[in-house]
């Protein structure tokens, strides 16, 4: 069984499971925590203390994945899923987030959950968390604590291997034409793009393929079209741009389309993500291949934290599935694609 395949089992288990409980929850028994149908009809509240509270620290807003992120774990972690969300927006910056993490424990709320923006500088609040009794989520990005007892499970993709995934593509496709690389990175110092560009550049080791100039584009499309237009001033030649991100990757057509080129042919397009909008430019040819990072969190982020909240074993790491699309592929999802 290739690892792959392994991970596909698992994840498979995983989210089943999670639609299972929470299928369960919404159809027969509902869950602790919401209204309940009474012989005689009438709603009635079950106790307060049923509900789980879960204080939810989220990134930012900066791209379409976070977007879909955001809404699958605001569709899930409701009332009658017997949440009580409270939610914050971090506008990208860590101590927004530790501040919101403070803030939580002072609520007192069953259990923390967060995306880190970046992987570094957790540890003192997350042993407040600990200190308060308090268990800790992470999805979407990994923290770089060597203490993993400082949260109780990891849900997020491989970005390492989203970036072989990527890298492997671009070999198959570009190897042997001296083709010349531009890469514009995810955030500074955040899991998916030191992931992310050392999984591309394990796989494209060996090949002619040569990276020129890489520069963070924070995520998002306007930092993206700037970086890319800095590129293209500065170098007469490029060949292929790797984006860590969908958005990125549509800011740098818009700054190629500006400089009278033709992306997808004359700049070749890699990106990871394949949000809406980033498979709508793959099937119109702007794009030449997307990795996808699912960001439908939410109903796993739900199982674990009823899990965690009754004292259950939870595994310390969930492996999201993602796919990978060329522009044949793209056209014939999109009219599926939930994000
Ligand atoms: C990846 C996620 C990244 C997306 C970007 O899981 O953290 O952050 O790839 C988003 O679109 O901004
Ligand atoms: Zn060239």
């Amino acid at each position: 069984m290739t690892r792959k395949m392994w991970m596909r089992g698992t994840v498979a288990a995983v989210s089943a499971a999670a639609m299972l409980t929470l299928a369960a929850c919404s159809s027969e028994q509902a869950p602790s925590g919401s209204s309940e149908e009474t012989a005689s009809g009438e709603e009635e509240m079950a106790e307060g203390d049923d509900v789980i509270s879960i204080g939810f620290s989220q990134v930012g807003a900066e791209s379409g994945w976070r977007a879909a992120n955001t809404k699958s774990i605001q569709d899930t972690l409701t009332a009658e899923n017997g949440f009580d969300l409270s939610f914050s927006d971090a506008q990208q910056k860590q101590e927004n987030q530790i501040q919101a993490i403070r803030s939580y424990i002072a609520q007192g709320v069953d259990v923390i959950a967060f995306s880190p923006v970046v992987e570094s500088g957790w540890d003192p609040v997350l042993q407040e968390a600990q200190a308060a009794d308090i268990p800790v989520i992470l999805t979407d990005r990994a923290v770089d604590s060597q203490d993993d007892t400082l949260y109780e499970s990891f849900i997020g993709s491989d970005f390492v291997l989203e970036g072989e995934m990527a890298g492997e593509w671009a070999v198959e496709q570009y190897d042997g034409e001296g083709y010349k690389m531009v890469e514009l990175q995810g955030t500074t110092g955040s899991a998916p793009a030191i992931d992310r560009k050392e999984g591309f550049a394990a796989a494209i080791e060996g090949s002619d393929i040569e990276v020129i100039d890489s520069q963070t584009g924070n995520f998002t499309r306007t930092e993206g079209k700037q970086v890319m237009e800095g590129f293209l001033q500065k170098y007469d030649d490029i060949d292929l741009v790797f984006a860590h991100n969908d958005d990125m990757g549509l800011g740098a057509i818009e700054a190629i389309e500006a400089a009278g080129m033709v992306p997808g042919e004359d700049i070749k397009i890699i990106t990871i993500d394949a949000v809406k909008d980033g498979m709508q430019a793959l099937a119109d040819g702007k794009i030449n291949y997307i990795v996808e990072c699912n960001p439908l969190l939410g109903p796993d982020l739900a199982e674990i934290a009823q899990k965690v909240v009754a004292g259950e074993e939870v595994e310390k790491r969930i492996v999201v599935e993602d796919l990978a699309f060329d522009q044949e592929a793209a056209a014939e999802a999109l009219p599926d694609r939930q994000y």
